[in-house]
């Protein structure tokens, strides 16, 4: 038989091969299915992707704009004030998910309830959990900030619209991630087979797989806390800050951004920490669209995540906008702090 042998290649073919591993192709090729939930999946996870460069390119004429800075003036649910890239931020998911046939619900920070998008129920049974700018405060000063996000199935009628099938452990999350707005955009996600990143190529509009299958290492140097609460924690962990100052090798990075401060310790190993304080005995940080997904991604990169007893991943919150105590790191970073906390 006479076979047409392809063209000898001029580039690698791995260096090409890379760079057209968009997020979109990763996820199916990690599914190793071409099933309808995998294309599902890989589609939800492109309008993240959509939403993530709609974000980037807003903050990064912020500066040049009217209307981009600052306050709106309201209060969230939370009792925070609400800045104009939060409130954007949060219209920008909703935005990009609607005729998509893929997302029935959305939960965010910024919502007080979930947010339905009826012509997508008949067929999505998905629900897309976000905070769609963590750390805004650092917005105004051109500093880094993230979205993260997570994916559940909606299980049950939800008649009431009180999300209550979402009240359950972070075991239920699909796929979770976040992205980072940094010098460059990354997204990180996982889908319980590993965590990997990927670089937004502002010349493609694509983002192209950077790291795949990232380790965090069991140690690392790095503390990331705000101190200025050391008053306003229990003992164990001022006794586990007090072990920190007295030992060599530690340093403390902390950016007022959790999704910036969990990258460096990904990538370089250490320990991010958001105790509970005495006017918040569980601490500021959110279960469902904060300390859940980064655990998802800790956890599957080998590090671990606790609340200083419990598994992150195993707290069941009793609503929506649930705050949990953090912490989140190197395995051995986090067990020297759990060392610290009477059980
Ligand atoms: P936000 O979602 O309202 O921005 O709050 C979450 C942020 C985290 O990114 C960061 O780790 C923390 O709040 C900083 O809080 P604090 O200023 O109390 O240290
Ligand atoms: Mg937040």
């Amino acid at each position: 038989m006479n076979t047409i042998s392809p063209p000898e290649l001029i580039i690698p073919e791995s260096n090409l091969d890379r760079d057209c591993t968009t997020l979109s192709r990763h996820v199916l090729q990690s599914l190793k299915s071409f099933s309808p939930d995998a294309y599902d999946l890989s589609a939800i996870m492109s309008r993240i992707a959509l939403a993530g460069k709609l974000i980037s390119r807003r903050l990064s004429r912020a500066g040049l704009m009217e209307d981009v800075l600052g306050f709106t003036g309201e209060t969230n649910i939370q009792g925070e004030s609400v800045k104009k890239m939060d409130t954007y931020a949060n219209e920008v998911f909703i935005s990009v998910f609607k005729q998509s046939g893929l997302v029935c619900r959305l939960a965010s920070e910024e919502m007080d309830k979930p947010y339905y998008i009826p012509e997508n129920c008949p067929i999505g049974r998905y629900t897309l959990l976000y905070d769609p700018i963590d750390g805004s405060s650092n917005v105004d000063i051109n500093l880094n900030v993230g979205s993260i996000f997570a994916i559940r199935q909606q299980e049950g009628e939800d008649l009431d619209g009180e999300a209550t099938d979402l009240l359950q452990n972070g075991s239920k999350q699909i796929a979770a991630g976040y992205i980072l707005y940094g010098p460059a955009t990354v997204l990180v996600y996982t889908m319980g087979n590993g965590v990997h990143s990927f670089f937004l190529d502002p010349s493609l509009g694509e983002f192209i797989l950077a790291q795949e299958n990232i380790k965090i290492p069991d140690h690392g140097s790095v503390y990331s806390v705000n101190e200025g609460n050391f008053w306003q924690w229990n003992d164990s962990f001022r006794n586990y800050i007090r072990y920190v100052h007295r030992q060599e090798g530690y340093t403390g990075r902390y950016s007022g951004a959790l999704v910036g401060d969990i990258h460096r310790i990904l990538m370089q190993g250490g320990v991010f920490l958001y105790p509970g304080t005495t006017d918040q005995p569980q601490g500021k940080l959110r279960l469902l669209y904060e300390t859940a997904p980064l655990a998802f991604i800790i956890e599957q990169a080998g590090g671990k995540a606790s609340d200083g007893i419990n598994p992150i991943l195993d707290i069941i919150p009793s609503k929506i906008h649930y705050r949990t105590p953090a912490i989140l790191g190197s395995k051995n970073e986090v067990e020297l702090v759990e060392s610290f906390i009477e059980k």
